[in-house]
Formats: C-alpha cells, sequence, structure tokens
C-alpha cells in the first residue's frame, strides 16, 4: 500500500481540493520519546516495529501558516529564511504536499520554530504535524485526531505523537495499512515533570534518523532483542506514571535510550551519535544522581540530551547545568504564549505571556481602535481596564489591545479579542504597525512590542462587556482625547498617546486633532 491509498482513504469523505479558506495556520508541540521509536515494519507508511511513548514538549514546537496558489512553484521559509527549492527539507516537504495537491496547484508554506531543525530535538515531529492540522484548516476537513495522527506519520512517523500535548502513545497497531497505527493521548498528568534540553552540538545531524533507524534494524545484532525491551519498558513507564514513580519513570526511559544507542553503536558499520561532549555529560548525569538528586536523561538520534527531572531540584540542576533550557510540559500547555519576533516583525520564538513582559522581549501584539461618527465629530470608543489586569489596571485604553497566539493571524486575534472584552466583533481594518516600549517598574514588567493597529466602525449603543477585563466604557471626542492625553495623562495608559500619535500620521481624522 502506498501513501496516496491512506490520504485517499482519509479523505474520502471529504471535498478533497476544496479551497475553503485563504489560509491555513496551526501549533503542533515538539515531543521527546521516552520509549523510543525505532524500526519499520513498513518503510512506505512510517509503520513501526514497536509502540512508543513520548511527552510533548510544552512550548517547544512549530507553527505552520499554508496557503494554496493556482500558479508558480511552491515556496517554503524556515522562521522568515527562504529555504531553496533543492534543500532535502523542500523535496521532503514538496514530496509530502503532492499527497494533497490538487492538480496544478502549489503551495506557500511559512513555518516558525523553536526547535533546532535537524539536530535530535524532533523538529520534523512538530514539523509535519503541525503541517496537517494547517492543512486541514486549509481545506476545513475537519478531521479526527486519530486521522490526523495517521495522515503526521506518513510526513515522520514521530509525527504522530506531536497531535497532543502531554503523554502520547504511538499505537503499533496490526493492520498492513496502519490505520490502526496512530498516536493516543494518555490521561497521567505530572505538572513537576521537567525536561531539561542540553544543546551539545546545535547543528544539522550528520546521519539522518531514517536513514540510522533503517540501518541497525538490518545490521545489529541486537536489533531481535529489541521489540521485546521495549514491551517490558513500555509496561513498566505505564505503571510509573499510574504510581507517580519518578526513579522508575526515568530509569526506565534512560535505560531505553541507552540501549537505543547500544544497538546503532554495535550495527556494522558502527553509528555513534554521542560526542566526548554528549559522554561528559552523561557522566555528570550519573554522578549527580549518584549524589542523590533524582536526574535522568534520554537522547534522540542526536548529540544532544534531554535531562528529566522534577520541580524540587530545578534549582539545584540549573546550577550545575546553567544553559539548560527547560520545559514544563504540564505548565506551559496552560500558560498564555505569545510570539516573540525580530525587530522586522519575523517570528523566532514563541514565550510564556508574562514571561515575555518581565524579560521585555520584542513580541506581536495589536490595539483596536472603535471609531463612530457623531455629525461631524468623531468619537473613540474608550475602555477602562479592569482593577485585576496584570498592569496598567484601572486606566483608560483604547477599546481593546491583545497579543495573536502562536500561529493565530493577527486580524482573526483582534476580532477574537474585541468579543472577549468587549462582547461585539466589526470588520477591522489594518492600517499598519508601529513599535513601542514602556516599563512598568510598579509590577516589574516591560512592554515591548510591535503592535499592529486595526480601526473599525461601530454605531453599536449598548453592548455588553466582560467585566473581569473591562471596568467601563466611554465614547470620546477624538479632539477632545489629544487635549485630555496632554493634561490628564496618567488615567490613560503608556501605549495610548503612541497610539494616537501613530494615528494622527494615518488618518486623516486624527491628523487634525
Ligand atoms: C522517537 N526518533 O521515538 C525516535 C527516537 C529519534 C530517536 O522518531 O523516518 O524522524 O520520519 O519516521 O520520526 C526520529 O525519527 O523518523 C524518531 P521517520 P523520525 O522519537
Amino acid at each position: 500500500m502506498e501513501k496516496i491509498d491512506v490520504v485517499r482513504r482519509i479523505l474520502r469523505h471529504v471535498n478533497r481540493g476544496q479551497f475553503v479558506n485563504s489560509v491555513g495556520t496551526a501549533w503542533a508541540p515538539s515531543n521527546v520519546a521516552l520509549c523510543k521509536y525505532w524500526g519499520k515494519r513498513d518503510q512506505e507508511l512510517n509503520l513501526p516495529v514497536t509502540s512508543s511513548l513520548s511527552v510533548s514538549l510544552g512550548n517547544k514546537g512549530s507553527f505552520t501558516k499554508i496557503r494554496q496558489q493556482e500558479d508558480g512553484i511552491d515556496s517554503y521559509a524556515v522562521n522568515g529564511v527562504v529555504i531553496g527549492s533543492d534543500t532535502g527539507f523542500a523535496k521532503r516537504l514538496s514530496e509530502f504536499l503532492d499527497l494533497f495537491r490538487p492538480r496544478g496547484a502549489n503551495y506557500s508554506v511559512e513555518v516558525d520554530t523553536n526547535v533546532p531543525i535537524a539536530a535530535g530535538f524532533a523538529s520534523s515531529a512538530c514539523g509535519f504535524a503541525s503541517l496537517v492540522r494547517a492543512l486541514d484548516k486549509l481545506y476545513d476537513w475537519r478531521l479526527s485526531l486519530s486521522d490526523l495522527s495517521i495522515l503526521a506519520r506518513l510526513g515522520s512517523g514521530s509525527a504522530s505523537r506531536s497531535l497532543f500535548e502531554g503523554f502520547v502513545e504511538w499505537q503499533r497497531g496490526d493492520s498492513s495499512d496502519g490505520m490502526d497505527s496512530y498516536g493516543v493521548k494518555l490521561d497521567h498528568i505530572w505538572p513537576e515533570l521537567r525536561i531539561g534540553m542540553l544543546t551539545i552540538l546545535p547543528g544539522e545531524k550528520a546521519i539522518s534518523s531514517r536513514v540510522a533507524m533503517q540501518h541497525t534494524v538490518e545490521n545489529s545484532s541486537l536489533y531481535p532483542s529489541w521489540p521485546g525491551r521495549v514491551a517490558d519498558d513500555l509496561s513498566s513507564i505505564k505503571s510509573a506514571l499510574a504510581s507517580k514513580d519518578f526513579k522508575l519513570f526515568g530509569s526506565t526511559a534512560e535505560n531505553n535510550a541507552v540501549n537505543m544507542h547500544n544497538m546503532m553503536k554495535i550495527s556494522q558499520p558502527s553509528v555513534i551519535y554521542s560526542t566526548p561532549e554528549t559522554m561528559a555529560a552523561i557522566n555528570r548525569v550519573q554522578e549527580i544522581r549518584q549524589a542523590g538528586i533524582p536526574l535522568f536523561f534520554t537522547q534522540d538520534a542526536g548529540p544532544n540530551l534531554q535531562l528529566l527531572f522534577l520541580a524540587t531540584d530545578e534549582d539545584q540542576i540549573l546550577r550545575i547545568f546553567p544553559e539548560l533550557e527547560i520545559v514544563m510540559p504540564f505548565v506551559d500547555i496552560n500558560a498564555e504564549r505569545v510570539i516573540v519576533v525580530n525587530e522586522r516583525n519575523i517570528a523566532v520564538d514563541i514565550c510564556e505571556k508574562i514571561a515575555a513582559h518581565v524579560q521585555g522581549r520584542l513580541h506581536r501584539a495589536f490595539s483596536v481602535v472603535i471609531l463612530r461618527q457623531r455629525g461631524s465629530r468623531i468619537e473613540m470608543l474608550l475602555q477602562r481596564r479592569s482593577g485585576s489586569k496584570y498592569h496598567s489596571a484601572n486606566l483608560w485604553s483604547n477599546a481593546c489591545c491583545g497579543h495573536p497566539r502562536p500561529g493565530e493571524d493577527v486580524k482573526i486575534a483582534a476580532n477574537r479579542r474585541l468579543k472577549e472584552e468587549m462582547g461585539f466583533g466589526v470588520a477591522l481594518e489594518e492600517i499598519g504597525s508601529f513599535h513601542y516600549r514602556a516599563e512598568f517598574p510598579d509590577v516589574c514588567l516591560i512592554e515591548n512590542e510591535i503592535d499592529h493597529v486595526f480601526v473599525g466602525f461601530s454605531g453599536l449603543e449598548e453592548f455588553s462587556f466582560n467585566s473581569a477585563e473591562v471596568q467601563e466604557y466611554r465614547w470620546l471626542d477624538i479632539s477632545e482625547l489629544s487635549q485630555e492625553l496632554k493634561v490628564r495623562r496618567a488615567e490613560y495608559t503608556a501605549w495610548l498617546p503612541f497610539l494616537f500619535e501613530f494615528l494622527r500620521g494615518k488618518r486623516s481624522e486624527f491628523a487634525k486633532c
């Protein structure tokens, strides 16, 4: 059976190629396997020899934006850098998209990721998972997560697990078409679990996991015992999850990774991903454990390590590995995330909202300005922020402000937030963006954002705003507002004068004020 047969089967009830939305955007987390997928029973369909079990990496992942274009060629960009069509990355993506491409159609794909590409941090997993989710939105297929997981698997095996947050088991399945081989989210949550990403070499690895995996299956004398070991490891990890036995959890995951690397090492010729620095870090982990701190590691197909530990030991471990990037798989997923950008407004990272404001990281935001005409006068809708807002509480400001979520179009986010805060929607037009930075020493926060400005007109007399966000509202003539910002600036948010100045440069009504 070929990939295209699986795609046809999954899409048989939907209108294939019916172009529904102008763009599909979606987020998927990366994942790290605690019990590894290493070996395929079907190479074409990426069907595994064994089941595997992973945990998704909270804020680490990719968001993908895909558009269909009727002529020209496919275009691909990662973190704002265009990827040439002759690269391995482009060829792999193009081949995958051929499975979905209506005749004559091409795609533009933009990927923003905070996972190093091909360095053993599962960039292909979140890449293919976010791509199939984005396609699902583009074509409005509304597929189930298990069908999306099967489609993601066709791109990369481990991507089948990246459709879900938390712990995920990718079931091996028995059928030759793989319709029973997909990711299943496990119920266990472990908020105290921490994963430390220890980057030893950030670049691309010399041997792809795909090649190394097949080489191990064909040339390692240890491979025949692998499926039995995995079955034991899976059952140990599941019972560790059920009883929150961290030592059993960590030691099983570590052993599983060591066995995977040993199989590669004794294959002919040998495949070795570890560098002397990897070995030194592994020794360090073992020393720390001997000193009584429950610290374990796992290692994918690369020289980098993922350290496994609990929140209580975080400070001590950070003192020993200060370069560690810590992921909180069950905390980050509940947090609000913002899109960190560079000065050209290209997404470069994803960050928890408060952390971004504490560190003053430049991020993407929006401001919505709602106007109404009263005779020859123009009035602007102002809201007084609730007393419980994390900054600028009780101050008057424009109709609403906010941050687009990773993968979310800014205009869609502006509409969403207007409804959430003010309780109504209206057609919005983006008139540009400006950079704004302000410090709020009373709450130790820094606003540093590229603010996209949206303007809409509304004649609504009454609407029910959200009292958790807003205390009251009023309409104010924009000439009066201009005066107010001069004489009573302390009653208004720090960004409103900047926004007003920006509007003056963009719209004739404001230029006169
Ligand atoms: C895993 N890895 O379970 C294992 C452990 C790396 C080490 O799955 O050929 O890119 O695309 O299905 O998913 C990496 O291999 O391989 C991987 P393909 P994939 O996470």
